[in-house]
């Protein structure tokens, strides 16, 4: 998503990302004894599943949803799941870097101890609360979720969550209440992406859904992936995910959740409206200005196995037509 880039970063990308998942790939592999022996999962096919998941302690607020975690609660069918390795070293998180390698190699200094969002604006109940308060009334839920980045590559990623429409309704949203907006942490000290000035961006990253979308039951605040916590890379502790949108809807690491009665003023939007839409809903019919949506590379691929797979639209989660119906969505885009 460089702005007037777009030859230089993805050459850039296609060079780097081999080298960071094979060497990912090799450490994984020598973990994997390990992680079978800490017995975090509840069921033994879970634990097979995941296998090859890097092993590491698990915070208190984490450990204690595991045993009643519904796993599947949603999945994508017969598709495969994205290696772990894949999934946590080919990101986009430009507070880090805009290079796919780069959220991997420095999201480390992000300091996800403690944590606070803010909940606020249209509201009844607005305040700060702390990460164990956002989670403890919720059931996670294994939601395995195509992510379809707006740079036309994929993923199959199963996270762990809640329904945001669960958190949402707590805060006890008034009348005047018609969409969300969330806002990332932002700390330049540890966010070498930021201090760098390179990407143009106007942090705090910021995004936001209309509350009819919030709502949905698709609609979920993630955790976890591949049933441990979520690595800072992807966002961590709590960040959004939003499946039949861009990737780039789906915000991370989040500290505001505001109710607001204006549509709010989005990252990616506001640095070049031709080119991203607030709605961003995935579709094979509206073109990026510079390249087309109609197929996606679904990773991990290689320049002898392409894997190249037709787009679907709203990434397939075709339940969510109803919300736009009498929405023109070449102009909605
Ligand atoms: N704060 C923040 N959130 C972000 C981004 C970002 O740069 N900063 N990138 C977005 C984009 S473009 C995508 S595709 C997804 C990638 O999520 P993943 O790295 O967990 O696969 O995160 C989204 N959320
Ligand atoms: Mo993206």
């Amino acid at each position: 998503m460089l702005i007037k880039t777009p030859l230089a970063s993805a050459a850039r990308e296609c060079e780097i990302t081999p080298e960071a998942i094979y060497l990912s790939r090799r450490r994984f592999m020598s973990a994997a004894g390990g992680a079978l022996a800490l017995g975090a999962f509840p069921a033994h096919a879970e634990a097979e599943r995941y296998a090859d998941v890097e092993p590491g302690a698990l915070p208190g607020w984490f450990a204690e949803k595991l045993p009643n975690v519904h796993w599947q609660a949603v999945t994508a069918g017969e598709e495969a799941l994205t290696p772990y390795a894949d999934a946590t070293h080919y990101n986009n998180f430009y507070e880090f870097g805009t290079n796919k390698g780069d959220p991997a190699r420095y999201a480390d200094k992000l300091e996800v101890e403690p944590w606070t969002v803010v909940i606020d604006g249209e509201v009844a109940k607005p305040g700060p609360v702390s990460l164990e308060q956002v989670v403890q009334p919720h059931r996670l839920e294994e939601r395995i979720y195509r992510l379809r980045c707006v740079e036309a590559w994929s993923m199959v990623i199963p996270w762990l969550g809640f329904p945001l429409a669960e958190l949402l309704k707590r805060a006890e949203p008034t009348g005047n209440a018609r969409y969300v907006r969330f806002e990332t942490k932002l700390a330049p000290e540890q966010m070498a992406g930021v201090r760098s000035g390179f990407s143009l961006i106007d942090w705090p990253y910021v995004e936001g859904l209309r509350m009819d979308e919030a709502m949905h039951p698709l609609t979920i605040m993630a955790v976890g992936l591949y049933g441990r916590t979520l690595p800072n890379q992807n966002g961590a502790p709590l960040r959004l995910v939003v499946p039949w949108k861009y990737g780039f809807k789906s915000i991370k690491s989040i500290v505001r959740i505001s109710m607001v009665a204006e549509q709010p003023t989005t990252t990616w939007e506001s640095l070049a409206p031709d080119e991203y839409g607030f709605y961003a809903n995935v579709n094979p019919q509206v073109d990026h200005p510079r390249w087309s949506q109609a197929t996606e590379r679904r990773l991990p691929n290689s320049l002898f196995s392409p894997n190249v797979i037709d787009t679907r639209l709203f990434n397939g989660y075709g339940e969510v037509a109803s919300l736009y119906s009498g929405l023109d969505l070449r102009k909605h885009y």
